[in-house]
């Protein structure tokens, strides 16, 4: 197929809206579904389409949604938005042929993410082809596609579950149903481990006006297929305005993360036990619970500066140094910044660059949790990533920094670790230094994964003239 020119324009209208704007959302929930009927699948597709939520249509909701908030209106706004996206099996049985799916150009998609779960470090038993990940059964199946549909309430939500279903029919079966929701109160916001999230998303050139300090924007093409910075030349033209996304069914032992703090603290002049293992969770994410980076504000919290935009994300590391923040330090792993920008490697990091959406699922931590220290209700983070490219964003970060050692380079002597959060040691002991500010040198053996990896699948959310035009019918 001969390549197509590159989109130079952003059109608002044929981009789902979750990729660069997020969907507005106290609850959301994934359905995961395996087609049965093909061509009644087509052509429920057809009757779905427009229920799809575009870009333009989620800027409009969150217009409406501040008009409602400053005219001081209690309660929310009675809405939803509905996304869809395709893994490769789904795309096979639409009628996508085996060679745009080569187009694509990512192994990582056409195999499917159960095939890529030894690579990301997920434990298991076995190896090779022989490996079987700690799963749960259900993403052990053939996932075709995921719909989701965010919204205030799950009275909302429940409501266009019906209707979607009612569309689709027996032309699908579901796979597994989860459903995810906000945090309540102040912890709005927070994931489970109780920082706040969502802070550090790319901006996107021509589409985010105005965009804070902090880390370079990025070209529409780091996440979406078919624009300038998409590093892949050969896809096909109805990849475009589409963009690949990352589910992982991630659980968080909370109750376990939190002793390991308490009986973990950093001690310190002047801190209380309490102070110390706040601390040291601070150290392990590079953030304080608030959303202050610990790379402006290393020794106590600072809400103020967690509250104002122009500072939150305004920061950058300094190479060979982590008396302020851990070379592994989650956000330091995940985006080193000057580690790799800065000289001697002036690597630019746009490839790299993924955007997060997901939700928390699972309830709070119960008082008998508390007690025990054991994590007994499954919650964690229904985490969804987007880029135009799994090799060069997800998967390298997951594979290449947060589960690497000796990642980011430094001449320090010291070797970081894995990630304390997300980090993977295949089997070996997971060590991190520089938790410690005292003493960055000290090495820490963390107990267990605190994050659990319990399915995923990797798919591809199409633009709605590729749902309206290849894939429906
Ligand atoms: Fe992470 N956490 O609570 O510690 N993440 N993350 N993440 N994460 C971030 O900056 C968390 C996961 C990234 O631009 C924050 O928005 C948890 C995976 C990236 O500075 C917090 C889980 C991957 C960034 C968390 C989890 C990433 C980031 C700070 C799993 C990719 C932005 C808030 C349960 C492989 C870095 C913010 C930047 C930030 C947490 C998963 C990547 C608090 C609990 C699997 C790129």
């Amino acid at each position: 197929m001969a390549q197509q020119p590159l989109a130079t324009t952003l059109d608002l209208n044929d981009i789902q809206g979750d990729i660069l704007s997020g969907l507005p959302k106290k609850t959301e929930t994934y359905i995961f579904f395996d087609i049965q009927n093909v061509q009644a699948f087509k052509h429920a597709l057809k009757q779905f389409a427009p229920l799809v939520k575009t870009t333009a249509q989620v800027l409009k909701d969150r217009a409406a949604i501040d008009e409602h908030k400053k005219h001081g209106h209690g309660g929310l706004i009675k809405m939803t938005a509905v996304n869809i996206a395709f893994s490769a099996f789904g795309l096979i049985k639409l009628g996508i042929s085996q060679t745009d799916i080569t187009a694509l150009g990512s192994t990582a998609f056409a195999n499917g993410q159960l095939k890529d779960s030894e690579n990301l470090g997920d434990t298991g038993t076995g190896t090779g082809a022989t490996f079987d990940p700690d799963w749960d059964p259900a993403f052990k199946k053939k996932i075709d596609g995921l719909i989701f549909v965010a919204g205030d309430s799950h009275a909302s939500v429940d409501e266009k579950v019906g209707e979607i279903k009612h569309i689709f029919g027996h032309s699908i079966l579901q796979i597994a149903s989860i459903r995810g929701d906000v945090r309540p109160g102040k912890e709005a916001g927070h994931e489970h481990f109780g920082f706040l999230d969502g802070i550090s998303n790319p901006s996107v050139i021509d589409f985010d006006k105005n965009p804070p300090p902090g880390p370079k924007p990025v070209r529409a093409g780091a996440l979406l297929c078919g624009h300038p910075g998409d590093l892949t030349s050969t896809r096909p033209s109805w990849s475009f305005d589409g963009s690949f996304l990352v589910f992982r069914y991630l659980f968080q032992l909370v109750p376990e993360f939190d002793q390991f703090l308490r009986q973990n603290p950093v001690v310190e002049p002047g801190l209380s036990p309490e102070e110390g293992s706040e601390l040291r969770g601070a150290r392990f994410v590079g953030r304080w619970k608030s959303g202050a980076p610990i790379d402006v504000t290393p020794l106590k919290d600072d809400p103020a500066l967690a509250k104002d935009p122009q500072r939150i994300n305004n920061f950058q590391f300094t190479q060979n140094d982590q008396t302020r923040c851990p070379f592994a330090a989650h956000v330091r792993k995940t985006l080193p910044r000057a580690d790799l920008e800065g000289p001697p490697f002036n690597i630019d990091l746009e490839s790299r660059r993924i955007t997060r959406r997901g939700v928390q699922f699972g309830p709070e931590v119960t008082d008998e949790e508390k007690r025990l220290n054991k994590t007994q209700h499954g919650r964690g983070l229904l985490f969804v990533s987007y880029q135009s490219s799994i090799e060069n964003g997800f998967q390298f970060i997951q594979h290449s920094w947060a589960n690497t050692k000796t990642f980011p380079p430094q001449n320090t002597g010291v070797t970081p670790g894995i990630d304390p959060i997300i980090g993977q040691a295949d089997g070996a002991p997971r060590d991190v230094t520089g938790t410690n500010p005292v003493n960055v040198a000290e090495t820490l053996t963390l107990p267990v994964n605190w994050v659990v990896p319990r399915g995923g699948e990797y798919f591809f959310s199409p633009s709605i003239k590729a749902l309206k035009e290849t894939l429906a019918a």
